[in-house]
């Protein structure tokens, strides 16, 4: 695999990496397929897919589980599979996942159980905890902090000369913070072992894509940094795999960091506490749905008889029954409710102690 990538698809040239397209045809060109690597057989394909629609069932389930009051609330990856696919698939199990919070695909590919993801989206904090040979953060709410962290981890491989690498993902709207801005200055500084991947899902809640910057990609932004920086088709799994190999790749070799646009849609509402039918038009999202990355990868996999209905329902009967037995653990975790107090503070601030005191006697007469 060469490093070329970047410079063969430098985003100032308006070009974006793309290896799939969404009739599931493999790229003709040269330049492409020279990219390929060998590893990227059908049969790694189907893995990915078999993969990606156990996510997608996953992240469904999440969504019924909310409307049914049994999550509290829940942000879906519809739509943003082969983004996290193909970067789950790219990375190591040692390697560092810095999530932002709409990575259910990649933390769990990355290690982190279903169960806790879904403990920690009914609420209890205890899901952030993944078992001790699984290198993740915890997910991060407030947008963009995240970024710095993944800068530091990187920063220490890179001083103790490690081959580990820190992946921190983030959306578009992350862009627009201060941090993002202090994350791609010290990744061009301090050259840490960090790969960026932003999830262009084209909205951060109401506010398009257009209004977070003139830039016309995100992926350019990288070259005022001093780094490179790629825009890829974030639905195409393959070019996804490709693109963060290498960035993967250069961070271990000590060579810096990089800057990947996944080029992608958020197909559902922003959280279960969205209706986006109130400020984006059904059109656009008509537009995209053709581009869903599972589509291609059936058509794909469906030209070479890889692919079948009947294949595809025997999956999601296997997968359905996996996934109830994940929601009946993850029903089953006990928590004590007043963790909330205590796990902020070492020592509770006054009005805390009171609040405290008044949220068990509300559960009490409740119960
Ligand atoms: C610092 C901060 N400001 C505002 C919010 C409220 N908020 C939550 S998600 C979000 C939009 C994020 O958009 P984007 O970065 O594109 O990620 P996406 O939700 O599209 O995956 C905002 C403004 C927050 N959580 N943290
Ligand atoms: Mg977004």
């Amino acid at each position: 695999m060469t490093q070329d990538i970047f410079s063969q698809f430098n985003p100032l040239e308006g070009k974006r990496f793309q290896v799939m397209d969404e009739n599931g045809n493999i790229s003709t060109d040269p330049t492409v397929a020279a990219l390929r690597p060998a590893e990227v057989t059908d049969d790694f394909i189907k893995q990915a897919y078999e993969k990606m629609l156990f996510m997608k069932m996953a992240d469904q389930k999440a969504n019924n589980l909310q409307r049914t009051g049994r999550m509290g609330t829940y942000a879906s990856i519809r739509g943003q599979e082969a983004t996290q696919a193909g970067t789950a698939l790219a990375m190591q199990r040692t390697d560092w996942l810095v999530p932002a919070f709409r990575e259910l695909g990649v933390m769990w590919m990355h290690g982190v159980p279903m169960e806790n993801m879904y403990v920690y989206w009914m609420g209890n904090e205890i899901g952030s905890l993944p078992p001790p040979d699984v290198n993740c953060i915890p997910i991060s709410i407030a947008v963009g902090s995240q970024m710095l962290h993944a800068v530091g981890l990187g920063m220490g491989m890179k001083k103790k000369k490690e081959t580990k690498v820190a992946v921190t993902f983030f959306g578009d709207g992350a862009t627009s913070e201060g941090d993002f801005h202090e994350a791609m200055n010290c990744a061009g500084v301090f050259q840490p072992n960090t790969v960026f991947i932003c999830q262009n899902n084209q909205w951060a809640i109401s506010v398009p894509r257009s209004y977070q910057t003139k830039s016309v990609t995100i992926a350019q932004k990288a070259q005022a940094y001093g780094i490179p920086g790629i825009q890829v088709d974030g639905n195409d799994l393959i070019a996804m795999y490709v693109a963060t190999k290498t960035a993967i790749d250069r961070a271990r070799r000590g060579e810096g960091a990089t800057l990947i646009e996944a080029y992608t849609y958020r197909l559902g509402d922003h959280t279960t506490s969205d209706d986006a039918k109130k400020y984006r038009d059904p059109a656009e999202v008509e537009l995209w749905k053709p581009k869903d990355p599972m589509i291609r990868l059936q058509k794909y996999l469906a030209a070479r008889n890889l692919w079948s209905q009947a294949y595809e329902d025997e999956l999601v009967a296997r997968y359905e029954k996996e996934i109830d037995v994940i929601v009946e653990k993850s029903q089953s975790v006990q928590y004590n409710p007043a963790d909330i107090f205590d796990y902020t503070y070492a020592q509770l601030t006054p009005h805390l102690i009171e609040q405290r005191t008044e949220f068990l006697t509300r559960l009490e007469i409740q119960s």
